[in-house]
């Protein structure tokens, strides 16, 4: 299908590109000294080298960082320990797989499940005696952790929301199919964490028709949205492809490209971009089109600077226009014009939703993703106890929430009053600020965090509905995303209001962007604390609630009041 230039990246001198290049071109596919870090007991680590490569099997070395400078004290290592991230293409979990995921949090992680801001589960605080037992067990539900993470394409992402469920049905196939092409094909997964037998055959014979020796240059995403719910915020994938519905049948999909929302604070040469749409396509020429794009960013991507590895940056220095040409050329066809669709929300529909065949879809809040057990509020229990009744299967979705899909009526009630019993509290026990809030994981498992998120954001929102309640807008949703580093893990430059960790306590905050997902914020205040952050928002949500148009979102009103300029493109993010 697509063939043009693959050895391009290995015939670039390698002493010249980045070190990881140099990495990956002599891991042997992938294989490094993974087993021998595995085996050896003297520590709980593996080195930095195979760090690098177990991403692309799903895994992270962290350390626990709430004990860090007590284990320095203690002049002890740190407390190395595992995250473990599941592929699961369009968040689709049947009940049983979540029983059994449910238990392997339990017997080798910290007995929490974490739903991700790209649907799928990642176990913390795995043990490197624990890892093997841990993927094979994830293997053993016939899900697998390769191309989790690393410099390839990770789990496709699929619009959740079953309410049009024919539709629904045939564009998840598509994320499937599209995931599955792109997996890398190195056998460097089965033999390390399977025990299958080493593959016999010379080094260079090892088949990756697609990816080569190196991969990709950083990191590989990919959305199907599907008009009017864009929970997959389509336009922050690498790709992202927009269902096209037409009587309800799949048409086909517009294909955008250049999304992303990585960034480094003071390096304004990087920033969050929104993709452009560039064309449609018929189902049938995704996988092509998809394989099309990625090696156009194989080939032509940055290898020597990784802060501008990312294809956003790869279409900004050659052109849109070029990059859609290089696109077609491979393909050996023009995509179509773009079809007409309309985005309203990027947000998840809460509640029971009746879908097209009369089953009954019930979006459940879970908070910034994490199931646990929390007092009376049993959401791990309870939703163990629904995984062993419900037959119909449960779907995450994009905004770290969990969908108990497919109830039949005469199942309802069970689910209902199963729900009740476990706690598991109706979306109306929120408000509609924290059920459009997301922040990712941070301390005390993310290395790279600068300040809290998950565990801090809960807390904000309290003070911010506050705010809301005496502005008299208590039931406005707003969308809040935060981070606890500016690599955007919670897509926070496409919050209303955004926030992002500077260091402990502090953060830099982005106003105005678009509620559909369309339009990204601007930076707005600097290094801030939480008295500063309500101190700021104050007067301005007191003005929305009085100057607001009539169904006017705060993202559009914060820039037509002037509190912030319109972001047009990415490149002006930070201008
Ligand atoms: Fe992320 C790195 C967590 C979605 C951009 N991300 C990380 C790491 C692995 C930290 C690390 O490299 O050591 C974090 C692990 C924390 C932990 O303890 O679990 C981490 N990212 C997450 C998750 C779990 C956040 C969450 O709360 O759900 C999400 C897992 C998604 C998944 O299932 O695959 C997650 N990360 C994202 C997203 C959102 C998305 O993809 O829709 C982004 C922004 C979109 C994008 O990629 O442009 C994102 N993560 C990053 C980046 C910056 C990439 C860049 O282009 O600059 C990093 C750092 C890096 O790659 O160097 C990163
Ligand atoms: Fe970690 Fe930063 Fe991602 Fe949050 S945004 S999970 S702090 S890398």
């Amino acid at each position: 299908m697509v063939a043009e230039d693959r050895s391009r990246d290995i015939t670039q001198p390698l002493d010249k590109l980045h070190p990881n290049e140099r990495l990956k071109f002599a891991s042997n596919y992938l294989r490094g000294t993974i087993p021998e870090g595995l085996a050896d007991p003297i520590t709980g680590a593996i080195s930095e080298d195979d760090n690098k490569l177990t991403k692309f099997h799903g895994i992270y070395m962290q350390d626990d960082r709430d004990l860090r400078s007590e284990r320095r004290h203690q002049k002890l290592e740190p407390a190395y320990q595992f995250m473990v991230r599941v592929r699961l293409p369009g968040g689709v979990c049947t009940t049983d797989r979540w029983l059994k995921l449910d238990a392997l949090a339990h017997k080798y992680a910290n007995g929490t499940l974490r739903l991700t801001t790209r649907q799928t589960f990642q176990f913390h605080g795995v043990l490197k005696r624990n890892l093997k037992a841990t993927i094979r067990a994830i293997n053993d539900t016939l899900l697998d952790t390769i191309a989790a993470c690393g410099d390839d394409n990770r789990t496709v992402m699929c619009s959740a929301n079953p309410h049009e469920s024919r539709l629904h049905q045939a564009t998840w196939e598509w994320s499937k199919r599209i995931s599955d092409h792109l997996v890398p094909r190195t056998r460097a997964y089965h033999e390390i964490w399977l025990d299958e037998a080493p593959v016999v055959h010379a080094e260079d014979e090892e088949q990756e028709p697609l990816y080569g020796r190196t991969y990709l240059p950083r990191k590989f995403k990919i959305g199907l949205a599907i008009p009017p719910t864009n929970d997959v915020d389509v336009y922050s994938q690498d790709i992202g492809f927009i269902a096209i519905s037409e009587s309800g049948e799949l048409a086909g999909f517009n294909v955008c490209i250049g999304g992303g929302m990585g960034r480094t604070d003071n390096e304004p040469r990087t920033y969050p971009r929104l993709g452009d749409v560039v064309g449609f396509c018929k189902p049938e020429q995704a996988v092509e089109v998809a394989e099309s794009i990625v090696s156009v960013q194989r080939d032509y991507g940055n290898r020597v600077d990784r802060k501008r590895a990312r294809m956003k940056y790869t279409i900004d220095e050659k052109g849109l226009e070029w990059f859609k040409s290089k696109i077609e050329e491979r393909l050996g066809w023009r995509f179509q014009k773009a079809r007409p669709f309309q985005f309203d929300h990027n947000g998840d529909r809460y509640g029971w939703v009746q879908g097209e065949g009369g089953n009954w879809h019930y979006t459940l809040f879970i908070e910034n993703g994490r199931v646990k057990d929390d007092g009376d509020h049993r959401v791990m229990t309870g939703l163990r106890e629904i995984a062993r009744v419900h037959k119909g299967g449960f779907r995450l979705t994009g905004n770290q929430n969990l969908i108990i899909a497919d109830v039949p009526e005469t199942e309802y009630g069970r689910i209902e009053s199963l729900m009740h019993e476990y706690g598991l509290r109706d979306p109306r026990y929120y408000s509609a600020l924290r059920l459009n809030s997301m922040a990712c994981v941070a301390f005390p498992t993310c290395g790279l965090a600068m300040a809290e998120s998950e565990r801090y954001l809960p807390d904000l929102i309290t003070r911010l509905e506050g705010i809301m309640a005496d502005a008299g807008i208590p039931d406005v949703p707003v969308t809040i995303r935060m981070t606890g580093c500016p690599n955007g893990c919670a897509r926070p430059y496409l919050g209303e209001i955004g926030f992002t960790g500077r260091a402990p306590g502090k953060y830099d905050v982005y106003l105005g962007a678009g509620f559909r997902g369309d339009r990204l914020n601007k930076p707005w205040l600097d290094n801030v604390g939480e008295e500063r952050i309500l101190e700021a928002l104050t007067p301005i949500i007191r003005t929305y609630a009085k100057k607001r148009k009539k169904h006017e979102r705060f993202g559009d009103f914060v820039i037509r009041a002037g509190y912030v300029p319109e972001v047009k493109a990415g490149c002006e993010f930070n201008d």
